[in-house]
């Protein structure tokens, strides 16, 4: 997969070079290219964003050099015609596990990283396929939401995660968030390994992550489990829960 990032922080992208991602990157299975922005001004000043139209607070970044930038991204040729444009931003779609899914499909993804109050609407709407939230609360700046999407991006790349069945069930795969996890020894601190994990009894181990995986997307997190692929089984577990909500029916065997 081909990734492009455009930014005025071309520094905050230090992290791509190392774990996972640096070594997926030396083994050439991503190829991450990180442009300055400011290459792309033509001013002595090398400005980036001017006063708002209408007042307000704040700056808007400039059009021109985004034209220029994302242009000459393009120009520069990659394994498309052209990459998918993701604009990270606090007014955007929500970054689900879904749709870092599809974007890890793309052969060519590019991300452009405002700063300040945001970017001039004509670069968005002129260059942008896509533009992604994190979440309800607001950064500094694309640069870091652009780091978390690459990160989330390249890890389902095949053979960038060594273990294929740890992406397998990943919590919002799933669709529910993972159980606890514990590895020796079985009693620390005073603590002990819950029993059934040491029971070699896989089909007990099974049923009881999933239930303990129930309980835990129950208690935090209602809104995915109403979503969740729920069978007869896992209603009969959260029954037992007395949760503060009603369950929904379950899901149509396939
Ligand atoms: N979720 C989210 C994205 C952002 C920003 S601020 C500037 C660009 C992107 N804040 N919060």
């Amino acid at each position: 997969m081909r990734v492009d990032v455009v930014t005025i922080f071309p520094e905050f992208f230090g992290p791509l070079d190392v774990s996972l991602l640096g070594k997926a990157r030396e083994r050439g299975l991503v190829d991450l290219r990180v442009h300055d922005l400011r290459e792309r001004t033509d001013d002595v000043h090398r400005s980036v964003d001017d006063a708002p139209f209408g007042g307000g607070p704040g700056m808007v970044m400039k059009p021109e050099p985004w034209y220029a930038a994302l242009q000459a991204v393009v120009d520069g040729g990659g394994p498309a015609p052209r990459p998918r444009v993701v604009v990270p931003t606090p007014s955007g779609r929500l970054l689900t596990q879904a749709l870092v899914e599809e974007l890890a499909a793309e052969p060519w993804l590019a991300i452009a990283c405002g700063r300040y109050e945001g970017i001039d609407r004509r670069v968005v709407d002129a260059w942008a396929d896509d533009e992604v939230s994190l979440g309800d609360y607001v950064l500094a700046g694309g640069e870091v939401a652009a780091l978390v999407l690459v990160e989330a991006v390249t890890r389902l790349l095949p053979g960038v995660v060594g273990n294929a069945e740890s992406v397998a069930d990943d919590s919002h795969t799933t669709g529910l968030l993972e159980g606890p996890v514990y590895t020796r020894p079985a009693s620390y601190d005073g603590r002990d390994v819950p029993a059934v994990l040491l029971s070699g009894d896989h089909g007990a181990i099974a049923r009881w992550r999933r239930d303990e995986a129930l309980r835990r997307t129950a208690t935090l997190r209602p809104d995915l489990l109403m979503r969740a692929r729920l069978d007869a089984r896992d209603l009969a577990a959260l029954a037992g829960l007395d949760l503060p909500f009603p369950l929904p029916p379950p899901a149509v065997a396939d």
